[in-house]
């Protein structure tokens, strides 16, 4: 997927990319790699058959069913195939997300060039489609982000975003009486609501979204569920919510949803209307139905793990059985970092170097000597092959290039 052409007119330092057929030129705020690109046009989630896929069916079988036109017509569209290469502005500013926002930033995103990157978000197609003209809609992707290693982080997973509009006809129709969707100059912004809109519409809203979202939480995991709503800040949404679900001892996040910030719609033509938007984590919640224990597995082409999904239903129950589980092993490593350390940085050059055989990387220790205010850090790394053991001699050999590669790269000092 990765290939550099030569040309003449690039500029000095400059390479061809080619990413699904289509060629960008790289400067210095390239940072994606042929390990991160490789999972680029895998195509999980519409393969037949994979957990992924399993899991988009239910989620779009319970849209179709809850939201239906007059004529019993699924009004929600579907959209799983948009390319994963957007551009600053999809990802960024048609979301409002300020310049110095951090999640912006080198070190949590994989720029093709300072134009365009891989979407970390499906979030990044909500206004064009929206400028489309479409009101109800729902986004599956592959997103990618540079983040910490274990057994629920991996740099590329999948999202589902979702849209909804309401124009002021449409919301006094369900709601059987006039309501004002607009409070016109004088509207002010309140923890409840935005500047402009009224506190009814908003809150009329409010109460569709969350029982739709509790709903969907319930068609996955059974009416008992216990959940919980947690009050956040996005910049695309106000007011904006989080869904807690409690599984096995723990709450575990799920979802970010809101009420979509008129200033976003305005700029897409969509002035007449109010909605609300939510992003949720595919492999999170498919860990927790198919009872998968490690994000690695998704990405597996072993027969082992694909065949207990095989020519199953979105219906059917699945609990995955590991075929078998392999012993781990582990390694430290103790460093003098330089000025300017990221890390980010090593988590992802040590994912390039052992490739999935890395399992986890935790931080043992951060030092700050007391007299030079040099400060070190000592990570341990665990790795395990999910097909089969692997030797201590293997293992150390990928762990000395780890070691090599960072004190040449990232200019560490080991200890
Ligand atoms: C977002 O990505 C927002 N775009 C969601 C949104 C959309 C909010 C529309 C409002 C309106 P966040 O970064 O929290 O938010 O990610 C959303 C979900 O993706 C999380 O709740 C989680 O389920 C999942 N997720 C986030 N990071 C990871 C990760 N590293 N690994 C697996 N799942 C993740
Ligand atoms: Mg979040």
């Amino acid at each position: 997927l990765i290939r550099r052409v030569s040309t003449q007119t690039k500029p000095k330092g400059s390479s061809n990319l080619k990413i699904l057929n289509e060629s960008y030129v790289s400067d210095d705020f390239t940072n994606v790699s042929s390990k991160i690109l490789s999972h680029v046009g895998r195509g999980l989630l519409n393969q037949e058959g994979h957990p992924l896929n399993l899991l988009k069916r239910k989620v779009v079988d319970y849209f179709y069913a809850r939201f239906k036109g007059h004529m019993g017509n699924p009004i929600f569209s579907v959209y799983d195939n948009l390319p994963p290469v957007v551009t600053v502005q999809q990802n960024f500013d048609s979301l409002l997300i300020p310049k110095d926002h951090v999640s912006r930033a080198k070190s949590d995103c994989y720029y093709v060039n300072r134009g365009s990157l891989l979407r970390a978000h499906t979030t990044a197609h909500q206004s064009e489609l929206v400028r489309m003209g479409l009101d109800n809609f729902l986004v599956f992707g592959d997103v990618y982000r540079r983040d910490e290693i274990d057994k629920t982080h991996y740099p590329v997973f999948h999202q589902a975003d979702a849209l909804r509009l309401c124009t002021q006809g449409q919301l006094t129709d369900r709601a059987g009486s006039e309501v004002v969707v607009f409070e016109g100059r004088t509207g002010k912004e309140t923890p409840e609501k935005q500047a402009e809109h009224s506190i009814d519409a908003t809150k009329i809203m409010e109460t569709e979204l969350k029982s739709t979202l509790v709903g969907l939480a319930q068609s996955l995991f059974g009416k008992n569920i216990q959940y919980r709503w947690v009050d956040v800040y996005f910049p695309f949404t106000h007011p904006s919510w989080e869904l807690e679900v409690h599984f096995n001892g723990d709450w575990l996040e799920v979802l970010g949803c809101g009420i979509t910030r008129h200033a976003i719609l305005r700029s897409a033509g969509a002035e007449g209307s109010i909605g609300w938007a939510f992003g949720l984590g595919l492999e999170r919640l498919a860990m927790r139905l198919y009872d998968i224990p490690d994000i690695r597995l998704f990405w597996s082409r072993d027969s082992g793990f694909l065949s207990q999904f095989q020519g199953k239903k979105p219906t059917d129950t699945i609990r995955y059985k590991p075929v078998s589980i392999y012993p781990q092993c582990y390694n430290d490593v103790s460093f003098w970092i330089p000025e300017g350390f990221v890390a980010n940085d090593f988590y992802e050059l040590a994912r390039e170097t052992a490739g999935d055989l890395l399992e986890q990387v935790t931080i043992q220790d951060d030092f700050t000597h007391p007299k030079t205010g040099r400060r070190s850090l000592c990570y341990r790394l665990t790795y395990r092959h999910l097909e089969r053991t692997l030797t201590k001699e293997e293992v150390n050999k990928v762990h000395e290039t780890i070691c090599d590669r960072a004190t040449e790269i990232l200019k560490i000092q080991i200890r």
